[in-house]
């Protein structure tokens, strides 16, 4: 990783990314922008901002009479939006750590947190006039609203298995998750110079990728490590049926444990019982080989365009994928 180029001029551009970050935070309220500092800067690895970087980079290879945008905004309206939305995600959730720091919620209020997302979101439109003309906005307003229907067909379909399908679970975390790493990918490119057509099977590689981190994310809700800072059997609590429960249901025909899921109050017991059941089934291996499969889809994706520093970045950062949680 060393002697890839890209990653090192990767590093600096991060470096400047953290000071608009910070700068997005500030307000006339100390309590919200020392919240909102906390969070921003708890450790997040960057990765939309630096799927942005590296798809913006490989568009500087393609021959041609190309017009490229800066790129430095657009990566801070992407960690924004996801800022915003963790945020978000966590009122929803009830979650009280996450990268191992107390959420926002837990600090300030419900009320306020929500309102701090909203801040976020509106710190990240500042930097729309700088890609006037190019389609990204466009592209970017699409992908929220995605993201807020996922969460929304999630609600919809919690503590129902008759609801859930796999098509519906593929769906939805597309929209909660996928849809922002496929944009980030697909903008970063445009801003680089490819043209909405050229740039499309980067945002298949960012959807694929995507779909790939939160199969592997739904498995770290039964197998997750300390160090992530996320209990486990979030989505059992929740009622979300995931892939690994949704297979270990099917395999099993378990009556009992299919009743467990669907229970909206679950005791602990309750979920360290659905926990080993479905560690306990051969649920996890198959969803572990579906996020291979999605990252080997990434790999494809990256076929056309030229050897250089950024395809090479990219095709490590989706083997990584399958590894562990990034
Ligand atoms: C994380 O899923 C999904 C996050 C998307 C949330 C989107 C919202 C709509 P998880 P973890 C709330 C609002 C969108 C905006 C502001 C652009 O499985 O396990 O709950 O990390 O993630 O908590
Ligand atoms: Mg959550
Ligand atoms: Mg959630
Ligand atoms: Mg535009
Ligand atoms: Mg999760």
């Amino acid at each position: 990783i060393k002697e890839n180029v890209a990653l090192q001029e990767l590093t600096g551009e991060l470096n400047r990314l953290e000071a608009l970050l910070v700068k997005a935070c500030g307000s006339d309220n100390a309590m919200l922008t020392e919240n909102l500092k906390r969070i921003i800067l708890s450790g997040g690895k960057r990765l939309r901002p630096s799927l942005a970087y590296l798809c913006h980079g490989l568009a500087g290879y393609a021959g041609g009479d190309r017009k490229k945008r800066e790129i430095l905004p657009l990566m801070c309206m992407l960690e924004l939006m996801h800022t915003a939305s963790l945020i978000h995600d966590d009122v929803i959730d009830h979650s009280d750590e996450r990268r191992g720091v107390i959420t926002i919620h837990k600090v300030i209020g419900r009320h306020s947190a929500i309102k701090s997302g909203d801040y976020l979101l509106a710190k990240a439109m500042e930097h729309i006039p700088a890609y006037h003309g190019t389609g990204i906005s466009e592209v970017l307003a699409d992908t929220a609203a995605q993201m807020c229907l996922g969460e929304v067909q999630q609600m919809r379909t919690a503590f129902s298995r008759e609801k859930q399908t796999y098509e519906n679970y593929i769906l939805q975390i597309k929209r909660k998750t996928a849809y922002l790493l496929a944009a980030s990918c697909y903008t970063g490119a445009v801003a680089g110079g490819f043209t909405l057509e050229e740039a499309k099977s980067l945002r298949s590689y960012g959807e694929n990728i995507g779909i790939a981190f939160q199969i592997k994310d739904d498995i770290l809700d039964f197998k997750g490590s300390r160090k992530l800072g996320k209990p486990l059997g979030q989505d059992l609590r929740k009622g979300i049926f995931t892939l690994p429960l949704m297979k270990a249901l099917e395999a099993e025909q378990d009556a009992e444990m299919l009743k467990l899921a669907c229970a909206e109050e679950k005791s602990e017991t309750d979920i360290e019982r659905l926990i080993r059941f479905v560690v306990g089934t051969g649920s996890i291996g198959y969803t572990e080989n579906k996020v291979r499969e999605y990252s080997q889809k990434a790999i494809w994706d990256l076929e056309t365009f030229p050897e250089s520093p950024q395809k090479a970045a990219l095709t490590d950062l989706a083997e990584g994928l399958a590894e562990r949680k990034l």
